[in-house]
C-alpha cells in the first residue's frame, strides 16, 4: 500500500477503498478556525454535544483579528466558552495560523484529522491524513461519528533531483498547477514521494500539502520519515512520531515526476491559483504590495530568507511591504536570529500574527494595482479590493519585488544588486511558544454559551420538496470559487455568526443584485436555481457559501461538476447539487427561465435520472445527482440539522 491507502485502511469504519464509492473514516483530531468555527458550535449546540469525542480538538481564532466593531470580538468570547464547554483546546486570537501550529503542536503521524478550513491538508506534511471539509462534517466527527467522503485515487508524485538556489517549495505546488490547474486534483489524494524529499523540511513540505488545496485534491500527504522525526524532536514532541512509509513497490492509480532541479521560479497572475506563469513572463510589472505570510508559507526559513534577501537594504519606496508573522512561536524563532531586526529596517509593516490579508481581513491593495503575495488563493475581489491584480509567488520572489519594485525573478538579484542566495539551516530545536493555547477544560458541561447580539441560532428548513416551478436567478461558468458565492473580506466575515445578515451578500461578487431577485422570487415560488459549469464552489469550506443561498431558498444548483467540499457543504444544507447529463445541455438554460421538477423526492431516492423541464423554452433536461444513500437521506430531510432531531 501507499502512504494514503494505509491510512484510510486503518481508520475505516464504513465501505470499500473502491474509488468513488462513499467511506466512513475514523477521525482522531479536529481543527476549527474562528471564521467558521462559530457555526460549527453553533452545530454541536443544536446536536445537544456533552464534549468532543476525539482524541483532539481545537478551536484557533486567526481570520476575524480586527476589531471595527464588537462582532468579532463576541465571537472571539463565544468561541473561547464554546472551547471550554466541549472540550477543546482554545488557540487564542494573536497565537497564529491554524495549518502551521497544528502541525508544530498536535499533528501525529498516522493519525486522520477533519478541518473545517480548506487547507486543513497542509498538516499531511507529518504523514497524517488530513482533509478540509464544512462544518457539519466537522461537528458530526467532533460527535464522534464517521467522516464521508468519497474514496479518492492515489497520484504518487515522484519528486527527483534538488532544488536549484532561488527555487523553493511554493515553486514545486505552482509547477503542479501549472500542469493541473484548479481542477486536475478532484477526486486524488497527492501523495508525493522519491528522491527529491530529502532536501524538503517539513514545512516545505506543509506548503506543497497546503496548496494541493487549490488543485482541488481531496489532500495531500507524505510520508512520515527521518524528517518529520527530526521536526517533532525540534519542536519537543519526539515522542509523537510514528514512520510510515509506502510499501516498496506501492502502486498509485496516476503518476506524476517533478525533476526539482529543473524548477524555475513561478507565479500565479491574477486572478486564479491556476493561472501560473515562469516569472521571468512577468518581469517588470510595477509592483505595488508585498506580503509575506500565511499557511501557504508559513516556516522559520520562509521569513528568514526575506530577511536575509533584503539585510541592510530598504524595500522601493512604491511597495507597501507587509509581514504577516505564523505564529507567537514564528517571531519568537526569528527574532532569536537578526531576521526580526533585518525586515524590521528593511522598511516591513509588521502585522499581528494570522490570516490578516490572506482572507481580505485588511491589507487591502490599491485599486488596479499589483499586489505580490506568498499567500494561497487570489480569486477575484479576494483581497477586499473589486479590481484586484493578485500575484501568487514563493518568498524569494516576494523579497526581490520589495527590493525593485516590480516582478522580478529573484535569480537575476546576483547580477542587479549583488545578493548571493541565503543558505538555511533548521535550528536543532525551535523555540516552542504554547502560551496562548488553553487547554481543554474538564468540566466544561456547565458552562454557559457567552453569545453576543450578532450571534445568531442557525435557521431551520422544510424537508425537500416532492415538485416546484423555480426560475434560474444566475447562470454562472466554470470554475466559480466561494469566494464569489459568499465572499470574504472584512466587511463581511464578521457576518459569519448571522446568516440574514450575511445572505445579503451572496453572489455579490457576480452579480449584486441577486439577493434582491431571490427575495422576490421566494415571494412567488418555493425557491430558485443557478446555473454552473465546471468546477462549481471551488476554494474555500465556508458552509456560507451553501447555507446563505439556501436560506435564500436555493433548491438546486445544476453544474457540469463540482468541487468537493463545496459539493458537500450542498447536500448538508439540503440543495440539490443536480449534474447535466450531457454538458451541452448547459446551452439550453438561461438566467430568467423558469424551471420545473415533478416526483423529485422519488427520484433523487432512486438514483433516477431528474428531468427538468425548461418551461420557458419547452425542453426536457435530463440530470443525475452522485449522492451516497446516506446523502439522499441528509437531502431528504432537508439538510443535516434535521437529522439531530
Ligand atoms: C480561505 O482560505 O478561503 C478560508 C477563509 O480560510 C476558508 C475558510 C473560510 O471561508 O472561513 C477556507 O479555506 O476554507
Amino acid at each position: 500500500m501507499n502512504v494514503a491507502q494505509k491510512l484510510i485502511n486503518s481508520h475505516l469504519v464504513e465501505g470499500e477503498m473502491k474509488p468513488g464509492t462513499e467511506i466512513g473514516l475514523k477521525i482522531d483530531q479536529a481543527l476549527q478556525q474562528d471564521a467558521t468555527g462559530t457555526l460549527v458550535m453553533l452545530e454541536l449546540e443544536a446536536m445537544g454535544l456533552d464534549k468532543a469525542q476525539t482524541e483532539v480538538a481545537v478551536q484557533y481564532v486567526d481570520h476575524n483579528l480586527l476589531q471595527g466593531d464588537h462582532k468579532n470580538a463576541d465571537d472571539h468570547l463565544f468561541l473561547q466558552s464554546a472551547a471550554e464547554k466541549y472540550g477543546y483546546w482554545f488557540s487564542r486570537p494573536g497565537n497564529g495560523v491554524s495549518h502551521p501550529v497544528h502541525t508544530e503542536r498536535f499533528g501525529k503521524p498516522g493519525q486522520t484529522m477533519v478541518g473545517s478550513d480548506s487547507h486543513t491538508p497542509a498538516t499531511g506534511a507529518l504523514g497524517m491524513l488530513a482533509i478540509g471539509t464544512g462544518g457539519l462534517d466537522v461537528a458530526a466527527a467532533v460527535a464522534g461519528k464517521p467522516y464521508y467522503v468519497k474514496m479518492p485515487k492515489v497520484m504518487g508524485v515522484e519528486l527527483k533531483g534538488k532544488l536549484p538556489d532561488w527555487i523553493s517549495a511554493k515553486d514545486v505546488v505552482l509547477e503542479m498547477l501549472r500542469r493541473y490547474d484548479v481542477k486536475g486534483g478532484v477526486g486524488y489524494i497527492l501523495e508525493y514521494y522519491g528522491e527529491g524529499l530529502k532536501d524538503l523540511s517539513t514545512m516545505d513540505r506543509h506548503v506543497i500539502a497546503n496548496m494541493g488545496t487549490e488543485l482541488g485534491a481531496t489532500t495531500s500527504v507524505f510520508p512520515a520519515d527521518d524528517e518529520v522525526h527530526r521536526f517533532l524532536k525540534a519542536q519537543g514532541r519526539e515522542e509523537d512520531f510514528e514512520p510510515l512509509e509506502a510499501d516498496a513497490g506501492a502502486k498509485y492509480d496516476a503518476h506524476e515526476t517533478i525533476n526539482l532541479s529543473e524548477l524555475e521560479p513561478l507565479i500565479a497572475t491574477p486572478s486564479s491559483p491556476g493561472n501560473v506563469v515562469p516569472v521571468r513572463e512577468v518581469a517588470g510589472t510595477p509592483v505595488h504590495q508585498v506580503v509575506i505570510g500565511s499557511s501557504a508559507n508559513p516556516g522559520l526559513r520562509d521569513f528568514w530568507i526575506v530577511s536575509e534577501i533584503v539585510k541592510g537594504k530598504m524595500a522601493d519606496e512604491r511597495v507597501s511591504f507587509d509581514i504577516n508573522p505564523t505564529s507567537r512561536q514564528l517571531t519568537e524563532n526569528l527574532s532569536r536570529t537578526d531576521g526580526f531586526f533585518n525586515l524590521l529596517h528593511a522598511g516591513a509593516r509588521f502585522h499581528q500574527s494570522g490570516c490578516m490579508g490572506c482572507i481580505g481581513m485588511g491589507q487591502a491593495p490599491a485599486s488596479g494595482k499589483v499586489s505580490l503575495r506568498t499567500m494561497p488563493r487570489n480569486f477575484p475581489g479576494r483581497s477586499g479590493t473589486a479590481d484586484d491584480q493578485v500575484y501568487l509567488c514563493s518568498p524569494e520572489t516576494a523579497a526581490a519585488a520589495a527590493l525593485t519594485g516590480a516582478i522580478t525573478d529573484p535569480r537575476d538579484l546576483e547580477k542587479r544588486l549583488g545578493i548571493s542566495y541565503p543558505q538555511y539551516t533548521e535550528p536543532e530545536r525551535m523555540i516552542v511558544n504554547a502560551q496562548m493555547l488553553v487547554p481543554p477544560s474538564d468540566n466544561g458541561s456547565e458552562t454557559e454559551l457567552v453569545k453576543g447580539p450578532n450571534i445568531k441560532s442557525l435557521p431551520e428548513f422544510e424537508p425537500y420538496p416532492n415538485a416546484y416551478d423555480a426560475p434560474v436567478l444566475l447562470k454562472m461558468g466554470d470554475d466559480v470559487s466561494t469566494d464569489e458565492i459568499l465572499k470574504a473580506g472584512a466587511e463581511v466575515l464578521p457576518l459569519r455568526s448571522n446568516i440574514p445578515e450575511i445572505s445579503k451578500y451572496a453572489y455579490t461578487v457576480i452579480d449584486d443584485t441577486f439577493y434582491d431577485r431571490a427575495k422576490d422570487a421566494q415571494k412567488a415560488c418555493p425557491g430558485h436555481f443557478v446555473i454552473a459549469g465546471e468546477n462549481y464552489a471551488q476554494g474555500s469550506s465556508r458552509e456560507h457559501a451553501a447555507l446563505a443561498p439556501k436560506y435564500l431558498g436555493q433548491l438546486a444548483v445544476i453544474a457540469k461538476g463540482y468541487a468537493r467540499i463545496g459539493w458537500q457543504n450542498l447536500v448538508n444544507f439540503g440543495i440539490l447539487p443536480l449534474e447535466f447529463k450531457n454538458p451541452d445541455d448547459y446551452e439550453k438554460i438561461q438566467q430568467g427561465d423558469m424551471l420545473s421538477v415533478t416526483s423529485a423526492r422519488e427520484a433523487i431516492e432512486q438514483g433516477e435520472d431528474i428531468h427538468v423541464r425548461n418551461l420557458t423554452r419547452n425542453e426536457d433536461i435530463p440530470t443525475r445527482h452522485s449522492l451516497s444513500g446516506r446523502q439522499v437521506e441528509v437531502l431528504l430531510k432537508g439538510g443535516v440539522v434535521n437529522t439531530f432531531q
